[in-house]
């Protein structure tokens, strides 16, 4: 876990535990004693410390995190860094992240590569730096500089820390070592941060909180990581450290962090596909085509050309083709406009795009994405004419959000071939893709398809083929819930509060006035036979018209809408219900437990592998507030004998369609995961 080797009088101690370095029980004594034996052997004069592999370090072994903790902890190791009577240098390249970069703050010198990662990503685990860094940062960087790294939870880069002192001496990464063996052997004291005091201006903390208030809102480690700034500033570095222990401990027991470390896990398991073998040989995609080139067809393409994949898009009418390809220009250059881009960039990306009518120049292209509206009988259609002209081995992928990948992948004589890449609006924002595996879609199709979307940044989850997939599947009981409670006398306002409030970035009747109240209707207004029809009916199409569900103003802002209110009182009369008093309880119910209810059936099913794969969906794909970790792992960690109940006492209120699923209430009943594994 540790190498330590002899250049001169410097002793390097290496970190050399794969994959990310993490600090682990053996990592950490390695560097422990290794500092302590160096400090009795009179032939060093200087410590290095460094990375093995493709990083210094990432930090805390979080695998570890929720067991007894084993000695040393991090902080006695970072303490006795700090303590050695001989100058310890940190040499940086890859990633320093959380206690990697801890262990640097540790050390009196750090040189690092321009393009080294430095940052604090706790607070993203519902944590704080616990081993020194809230106290050490500000010391050697400031309180605002200090703040935003670890509140924020995004690294810099080597050479932005420089800039901010926080390292000495940028090196290119092959000369790495070697400079840094040259420059410890050239120190003769060590420099410790923990002495320093922290210059700050009375307002900095007002100022940082003001600014990210809306960010930080309702979530406890940003809080904790403000206070535990704040006493570096008031306090010696010891007793800064008690606070900064004190309040890590806090957080590491409470809800919100489980719920994020459960997410971060999530993430990671997600990728992996259970009944894959490891070794499958992927397919190249070096070159993509996207049939359709309307707001998905168009977000589609651009996470490709940011990557450097040369896309072809085709379209059937000029028209549409240049409102698309100006569409995609337009995007990038507000990215640009925004700092987030060189122009350069924007051209580099629109130069690998090569806009056709022409439905022929899909022949070379090694994955084809056809993203038309939903309809069956055009996407079949698209398949067998992408079958006469799509090379022998190319993926053919439809980006339906509904419709069954198996009977678009029979329109074509290799349904090998087929499959699903599920694309979230907005697509070139949106993280989440759906890899949709048919029955006959073969291992390595299903394997690139996850593969790609990595590469285009991406975070991709298997669903089996189903009405919805997970996402969608799960969304159509939550809006069912939200439709019903209206024409039971709820207001619109009262439903999405309710979602709100838990953390989403919008109700699901908000969320139906963004995607378009009018998405699916038959476009006869005079053939009312839904809420739906009767909003579209007088032109009430959602944000897009100004007015769905609640009014717009031109900033797209909502406002509770009295017209949208009496269609809704109209259209309830008219169903003879006599509206009545509907508590936030059973809103909750109506829209969460009932998800949860359809997320299990999913998993009976076998549509999704695991339930953290349908926490990623929801987080990635609609929106679900990461910090409780996703519908399942927030129903298991409420109770879903709770769950369970909840659904029974409102069972007459959910629909004749409605069923509890026996896989929740057998989970219920054994404590069980959803999973089917004993509940910990
Ligand atoms: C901390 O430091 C607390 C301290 O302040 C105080 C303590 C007292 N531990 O992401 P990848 C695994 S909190 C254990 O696919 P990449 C990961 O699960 C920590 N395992 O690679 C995966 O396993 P598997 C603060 C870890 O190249 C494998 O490594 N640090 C850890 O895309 C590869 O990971 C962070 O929050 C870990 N710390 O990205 C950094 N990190 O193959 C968290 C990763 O079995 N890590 N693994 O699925 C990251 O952000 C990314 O992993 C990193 C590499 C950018 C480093």
């Amino acid at each position: 876990m540790i190498e330590t080797h002899r250049h001169g009088p410097v002793l390097s101690i290496q970190i050399a535990n794969p994959p990310v370095n993490a600090l682990s029980e053996a990592v950490r004594r390695g560097i422990h004693q290794a500092i302590e034996a160096a400090q009795k052997d009179d032939g060093v004069s200087a410590i290095l410390i460094h990375g093995g592999g493709r990083m210094f370090c990432a930090g805390a072994d979080i695998t570890e995190f929720g067991k007894p903790l084993a000695e040393p902890g991090l902080s006695t190791v970072i303490d006795a860094i700090e303590a050695s009577a001989k100058p310890v240098v940190a040499a940086i390249h890859g990633s320093a992240l959380g206690g990697g970069l801890e262990v640097a703050l540790g050390a009196h010198y750090r040189i690092a590569t321009a393009s080294a990662k430095l940052g604090l990503p706790e607070v993203a685990l519902g944590l704080l730096p616990g081993a020194g860094g809230t106290q050490r940062l500000p010391r050697l960087i400031g309180v605002s500089a200090a703040l935003d790294m670890i509140v924020s939870g995004t690294p810099i880069s080597g050479s932005k820390a420089q800039e901010l002192g926080l390292i000495d001496r940028i090196v290119a990464e092959d000369d790495l070592l070697e400079e840094a063996v040259a420059f410890a052997a050239t120190l003769k004291e060590p420099r410790t941060t923990g002495e320093r005091t922290v210059a700050f201006e009375a307002d900095e903390f007002d100022r940082f909180v003001e600014h990210n208030g809306r960010k930080i809102n309702g979530l406890d480690a940003p809080r904790a990581c403000i206070e535990a700034v704040r006493a570096a500033t008031t306090l010696p570095l010891a007793a800064g450290q008690e606070r900064e222990r004190a309040l890590f401990h806090e957080l590491m027991d409470g809800a919100q962090s489980r719920a994020l470390r459960h997410a971060f896990f999530a993430e990671r398991t997600a990728a992996k596909i259970d009944d894959l073998p490891k070794d499958v040989a992927l397919r190249p995609v070096g070159k993509v085509g996207v049939i359709g080139a309307g707001t998905m067809g168009g977000g589609i393409s651009m996470n490709f050309l940011s990557a450097g994949i040369p896309v072809t898009i085709v379209e059937m009418a000029q028209e549409a083709l240049d409102r698309g390809t100006g569409l995609i220009r337009q995007n990038y250059e507000a990215t640009a406009a925004k700092g987030r881009m060189t122009n350069a960039q924007v051209e580099a990306a629109m130069a690998l795009l090569t806009p056709t009518l022409d439905f022929d120049a899909l022949a070379d292209c090694d994955l084809v994405i056809e993203a038309v509206y939903e309809n069956m009988d055009v996407k079949k259609e698209i398949f067998a004419r992408l079958d006469g002209i799509a090379r022998p081995g190319a993926i053919l992928a439809s980006n339906t959000s509904y419709l069954s990948i198996d009977e678009i992948a029979q329109a074509t004589t290799r349904p090998q071939d087929v499959l699903g890449l599920h694309f979230f609006s907005p697509a070139n924002i949106m993280k989440l893709v759906e890899v949709v595996r048919g029955a006959q879609t073969a291992p390595d199709v299903l394997a690139t398809g996850m593969s790609v979307a990595r590469k285009i940044g991406k975070v991709p989850v298997v669903s089996g083929v189903c009405f919805g997939f997970i996402g969608n599947r799960i969304l159509d009981p939550r809006l069912e819930g939200a439709m019903d409670m209206l024409l039971e006398g709820a207001t619109p306002e009262q439903i999405d509060r309710v979602s709100v409030a838990f953390g989403m970035p919008m109700g699901p009747l908000q969320m139906i006035d963004l995607a378009g109240v009018d998405i699916g209707w038959h476009r006869d207004p005079t053939r009312i036979e839904s809420l739906r029809d009767a909003l579209n009916a007088v032109g009430r199409w959602g944000q897009k018209a100004g007015g769905g569900f609640y009014d717009y103003d031109g900033k797209r802002r909502p406002s509770p809408s009295p017209a949208a209110n009496a269609i809704i009182d109209e259209y309830r009369s008219r169903a003879g219900i006599t509206p009545r008093a509907i508590s936030d309880k059973e809103i909750m119910v109506r829209t969460m437990h009932v998800m949860v209810n359809e997320g299990a059936k999913i998993l009976s099913e076998g549509i999704a592998q695991r339930a953290s794969d349908i926490d990623i969906v929801w987080i990635y794909g609609y929106g679900w507030p990461r910090h409780t970790g996703g519908p399942m792992f927030w129903a298991q960690q409420t109770g879903l004998s709770h769950v369970v109940s909840a659904l029974e006492r409102h069972a007459d209120r959910l629909g004749d369609d409605f069923s509890l699923s026996p896989r929740l209430v057998e989970a219920a009943r054994n404590g069980l995961t959803l999973d089917g594994k004993q509940a910990g």
